[in-house]
């Protein structure tokens, strides 16, 4: 066979081949055969040296001519087999907007975050602003500093987890006090949320549960001040008609001290197996900041006044909820925690 023939015969195969090809990578299988480095047309065009000259001349065009076909032959299948693979993925990847949609059931906050939101955000509307501190605490933070001498029983091995460190899990969110007076002079107006630990368990205590401390120091604070703020506190989560008391009490970071009491949410005030029969249902601690913590401090007690509180999140949750056992907070019982879905 002669050159032009064997080109020819190329030419009927490959054109052959490109009209059977079915998808791109075929067409691009047989673009290589043919036309690439190695391919066929190269090798024949390889031997075109052993012609004459006009030979050589003649063959060398029909050549390029049948580059050229084949190549413009490979482009146009090239284009439809596209629009086929095309219309083939939209056909896949067709949606039936009309089929109903997974259900995707939503989440929601714990009943203890939640409670833990709302009171801050009522503190943050009264002006006192979030601060935070850390869990692992200094004795000294925790205790010393605060008033608490090394004989006191809230240091004693029952309440407190102490760790080989030589620091404590904090037992309540009083720490934060000292922290924020020794980088911050007043005034001061702050509220820290957040976890404490303590040797505790039964119905209303869990080893851990979660305190927001409040602290309030300027010039002329005193007790009237404290007693409004926790007043229109106390209101916004329970209601205006809530009744309120202050019992004195003893802290040992504030003079004079208090605990205060809520009419009992359940019984309405008759007296229950929540109240104890009292009818009232303690819910915080607090009083005005001890001279000696300013002095630990480095704030001068006879310029500066201030008040302090911190109260359980968990108890407050507890009454709101009308939760009659602390530990159904902290079990992941998804029967329980879905009951308060959509509370916020
Ligand atoms: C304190 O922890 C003081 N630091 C509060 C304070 C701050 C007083 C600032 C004055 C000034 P107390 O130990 O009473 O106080 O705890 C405060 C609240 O934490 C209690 O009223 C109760 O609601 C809650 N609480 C205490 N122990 C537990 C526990 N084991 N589980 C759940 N809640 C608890």
């Amino acid at each position: 066979m002669d050159l032009k023939q064997e080109l020819e015969s190329l030419k009927d195969e490959v054109i052959a081949q490109i009209n059977n090809a079915q998808d791109l990578e075929g067409l691009n299988k047989i673009r290589v055969e043919f036309l690439g480095k190695k391919g066929k047309l190269k090798s024949i065009l390889k031997t075109l040296g052993k012609l004459s000259p006009e030979e050589r001349k003649e063959i060398g065009q029909i050549a390029n001519k049948l580059k050229d076909t084949l190549e413009q032959l490979i482009k146009e299948k090239e284009t439809v087999l596209k629009e086929k693979a095309l219309e083939q993925q939209l056909k896949n990847e067709q949606l039936d907007i009309t089929l109903p949609s997974k259900w995707i059931k939503a989440g929601s906050s714990h009943p203890v975050i939640s409670t833990l939101i709302e009171i801050t955000e009522i503190f943050k509307s009264m002006g006192f602003s979030v601060k935070e501190g850390p869990e692992i605490e200094d004795e000294k933070y925790n205790f010393d500093m605060l008033n608490i001498p090394k004989d006191h029983p809230a240091r004693d091995m029952q309440d407190t987890f102490f760790l080989n460190n030589g620091k404590v899990l904090r037992t309540h969110t009083s720490p934060v006090q000292i922290r924020t007076m020794l980088k911050q002079k007043p005034p001061i107006s702050i509220v820290a949320p957040g976890r404490v630990y303590r040797k505790d368990a039964d119905p209303t205590h869990s080893p851990m549960f979660h305190q927001i401390e409040g602290l309030l120091v300027d010039k002329n604070v005193t007790f009237k001040d404290l007693k409004g703020v926790l007043q229109i506190f106390l209101e916004s989560v329970f209601g205006k008609d809530i009744p309120i008391r202050f019992r004195p009490s003893y802290f040992p970071f504030t003079e004079p001290s208090a605990e205060v009491d809520i009419g009992c949410t359940v019984c309405g005030g008759e007296g229950c197996r929540v109240c104890k029969g009292t009818g009232w249902l303690e819910i915080l601690g607090c009083g005005m900041v001890d001279p000696n913590v300013f002095k630990a401090v480095n704030i001068d007690p006879d310029i500066y006044s201030g008040f302090a509180f911190g109260l359980g999140i968990e108890r407050i949750a507890m009454l709101k909820y009308r939760i009659t056992d602390i530990r159904l907070l902290f079990t992941n019982d998804i029967r329980f925690n879905k009951q308060f879905k959509g509370i916020r």
